[in-house]
């Protein structure tokens, strides 16, 4: 089988990557598809376990903008070795994407915000201790650069975020309430199971990485009310307009600098 998209990305190449968490697969219908490619149709490409990742890529125009959107990602917890975790980001790094927004849904455990705030990612810390296989930690902090992108974009938006640091744990429970509380005390504001490796990786490669958290859910013991699972995919949805409009403002000022 051989990798058709690879191959019209060669004579059509595309600058921008985008990497959608649980729930957030909606904001991909913002994009004008020019080619769907399924990952099980990619020679080698791991195949999503999870239910809300639909596991596949689309090519397209976002607003005037060309974007290679990855619909699914692939997470520690379901059993997969680092190489196939990085299997979008090496995939992105080989059709010569240089700039890559990433997604996810987190816990929220900084009581500043609310339930379904956005956060810019500013450096993360690693409770899985794999992190260093996807290259070194200090890669995983916030470039200037990166930081001033994004708040031009969100100056530029009508959504307001916030900013800070994510746990990534290797899942797939939540956490108890007195670890928790150990990450707030660490001074952690959110907590997920993605995104540090494919961060790592990507700013390994010399990428500009722009990583975004959704706060779907507060974490154990934030507040009185128990979690429970669908709380992600409602509150992913809810947010995902304000995610539109965020990479939206991002993408015009990415192709202004
Ligand atoms: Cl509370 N914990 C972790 N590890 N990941 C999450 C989460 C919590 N909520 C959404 N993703």
């Amino acid at each position: 089988m051989t990798d058709t998209l690879k191959k019209y990305l060669e004579t059509n190449p595309v600058d921008y990557g985008m990497i959608l968490g649980s729930g957030l697969g909606d904001v991909a219908s913002e994009i004008q598809a020019e080619q769907v490619l399924a990952y099980d149709k990619i020679p080698g490409f791991p195949k999503p376990t999870v239910e809300g990742h639909a596991g596949q890529f689309i090519l397209g125009n976002w607003h005037g903008h060309r974007i290679l959107a990855a619909k699914g990602r692939f997470h520690y917890y379901e059993g997969y070795s680092m190489d196939k975790i990085l299997a979008i980001v090496d995939y992105f790094h080989a059709v010569g994407i240089s700039h890559v927004i990433v997604t996810n849904a987190a816990g929220l455990m900084n009581e500043k915000y609310e339930k379904g705030v956005i956060l810019r990612i500013d450096d993360f810390k690693d409770f899985t201790h794999k992190a260093l296989e996807a290259g070194d930690l200090d890669l995983a902090k916030i470039r200037e650069d990166e930081k001033e992108a994004i708040d031009r974009a969100v100056s530029q938006s009508n959504v307001s975020i916030g900013h800070g640091i994510y746990v990534w744990t290797t899942g797939p429970s939540y956490e108890s309430p007195a670890e928790i509380q150990y990450f707030k005390e660490l001074g952690a504001d959110v907590v997920g199971m993605s995104t540090m490796p494919e961060v790592i990786r990507a700013r390994s490669f010399g990428m500009k990485v722009y990583p975004f958290s959704c706060a779907t859910n507060y974490a154990a013991g934030i507040k009185k009310e128990a979690l429970y699972h669908e709380e992600v995919t409602e509150t992913a949805l809810k947010v995902s307009g304000n995610i539109k409009s965020l990479i939206s403002s991002l993408l015009n000022v990415l192709d202004k600098s």
